[in-house]
C-alpha cells in the first residue's frame, strides 16, 4: 500500500522512512492513522493526521488535551491521559505543507475493539468515559474551545438539516423523501431537548464526544477497560453526548453501515451493562435534570446521527466516508430504525435506568 505520508513529518519526530515500521490502522471517517513500529525501540507510537477541514483549528486541540493534562497530571496523578508526544523541536504538532500531524504513545497490552461481543465490553467502556467525565468534574469545562463549533448543537443540526434540504437538487430530495419526512416528524425531540436546556442543574461538562467502542483500549488480557483515547472532540457538552453516543454504538450488533434494517435491534443486556458501568462513576455526580434525561440521551444523539448522514447526503456527501453513493442515505435509513427501536423498548429500558440509579 502507498502511504500517503511525507518523510518530513517522521523526520519531525526523529525517524526516516528506513528506521521505521509503517502501517495504516483505524476505521474512523475522519482523520488518517498510523501505527510506526521502531525496529530499535520496543515502544511503539500512533502518528496521526489531522483533518483541518473537519478541525479548522489544531491548536484548539492542543490547548485543550494540555490544560486537561495539566489538571489530571496534578489532581489524579496515576490517571492514563494519552496525550501528544512533542516533536524534537518541542511543538506539539508537525506542520508540513500545511497538514497537521500529531504523535502519541502506542498503549501496550491493550485491545481496541470495533464491535461489542460481550455485555461486559460495554460496561468497561462506559465506566471509562464515565471516569474521565468524573474526574474532570472540578475542572472548569468553560476554559475549553469548541474543537468543533456547535458539534453536538441539534439546533445547529437541524438549521443545517433545512439547509441541505433548500440547496439539494431534486433528484436527491425526491431519492430521500421518506427520511426527510423522518427527520422533519422527529423535530420533537429538538424541542424537548430546548425545554431542558435552561434548567440550572443542567450544567456544561467536559464531553468526549465520540464514544464508540474502538475509542477505549482494553487490557489484552482480562479486557478491563485502561483508558480512552481519540480526545480530538474533548471540549464542552451536555452528560447526553458522551451516554448517547455509546447508546447509539453499543447497543445494536450491527453498525450504522448495516443496511438490513431487520438487523437493527437493541440488546438489553448491553444496555444494562452500560448503564451500570456508566453510573459506577457518574451516579453520585449527575444532578436530577441529567437523571431524568437518561435515556432521552440516546434519541438525542441517535437522531443527531440520522440527521447529519442526511444532510451530507443532500449535500453531495462531502463530508462521512462513503463507499457508494447512496451509503449516507442507507446509514440515515439504519439510524431512524434505531431510533424506533429505542421507543419500543423504551419501558424495558426506563426500567433499567431506574433500577440502577437507587
Ligand atoms: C465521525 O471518524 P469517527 O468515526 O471518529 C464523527 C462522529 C460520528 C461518526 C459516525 C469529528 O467519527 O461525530 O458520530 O463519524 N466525527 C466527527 O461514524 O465528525
Ligand atoms: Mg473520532
Amino acid at each position: 500500500m502507498e502511504l500517503n505520508l511525507d518523510s518530513e513529518v517522521l523526520k519531525a519526530y526523529g525517524y526516516t522512512k528506513e528506521n521505521i515500521v509503517i502501517t495504516q490502522i483505524g476505521t474512523g471517517l475522519i482523520n488518517r492513522t498510523y501505527l510506526l513500529s521502531p525496529p530499535a525501540e520496543e515502544k511503539k507510537y500512533i502518528l496521526q493526521n489531522i483533518n483541518t477541514s473537519v478541525f479548522k483549528s489544531p491548536q484548539a486541540i492542543a490547548d485543550n488535551l494540555k490544560a486537561i493534562a495539566d489538571y489530571l497530571k496534578e489532581n489524579y496523578p496515576d490517571y492514563l491521559f494519552v496525550k501528544p508526544i512533542a516533536t524534537q523541536n518541542g511543538e506539539e504538532m508537525a506542520i508540513v505543507n500545511n497538514e497537521y500531524w500529531r504523535m502519541l504513545p502506542y498503549v501496550a497490552n491493550t485491545v481496541s475493539l470495533d464491535v461489542l461481543t460481550e455485555p461486559q465490553q460495554a460496561y468497561e467502556a462506559a465506566k471509562q468515559f464515565g471516569k474521565l467525565s468524573r474526574l474532570l468534574n472540578n475542572f472548569d469545562a468553560s476554559i475549553l474551545k469548541p474543537t468543533i463549533p456547535g458539534f453536538h448543537d441539534l439546533a445547529l443540526r437541524f438549521e443545517q438539516f433545512t439547509l441541505a434540504l433548500s440547496t439539494t437538487t431534486e433528484s436527491l430530495q425526491s431519492q430521500a423523501k421518506p427520511q426527510i419526512d423522518d427527520a422533519l416528524e422527529h423535530k420533537y425531540i429538538l424541542d424537548y431537548f430546548k425545554s431542558y436546556s435552561h434548567r440550572v442543574d443542567f450544567p456544561d461538562r467536559v464531553m468526549h464526544h465520540d464514544t464508540k467502542i474502538s475509542n477505549v483500549l482494553l487490557n489484552a488480557q482480562s479486557f478491563e477497560g485502561v483508558c480512552v483515547i481519540d480526545l480530538d472532540t474533548i471540549m464542552p457538552g451536555k452528560f447526553i453526548s458522551d451516554l448517547g453516543d455509546m447508546m447509539r454504538t453499543y447497543l445494536c450488533a450491527f453498525s450504522e453501515n448495516e443496511t438490513d434494517l431487520d438487523k437493527i435491534k437493541i440488546r438489553l443486556p448491553y444496555f444494562e451493562a452500560m448503564i451500570k458501568g456508566y453510573l459506577s462513576e457518574m451516579k453520585t455526580i449527575l444532578t436530577e435534570t441529567e437523571k431524568e434525561l437518561i435515556l432521552f440521551s440516546g434519541k438525542y444523539i441517535v437522531y443527531m446521527q440520522a440527521l447529519r448522514f442526511l444532510t451530507d447526503f443532500l449535500n453531495g456527501n462531502n463530508y462521512y466516508s462513503i463507499s457508494y453513493p447512496a451509503q449516507n442515505l442507507d446509514r440515515t435509513k439504519n439510524q431512524f430504525e434505531l431510533l424506533q427501536e429505542l421507543s419500543r423498548n423504551e419501558k424495558e429500558l426506563q426500567d433499567i435506568i431506574e433500577e440502577n440509579l437507587v
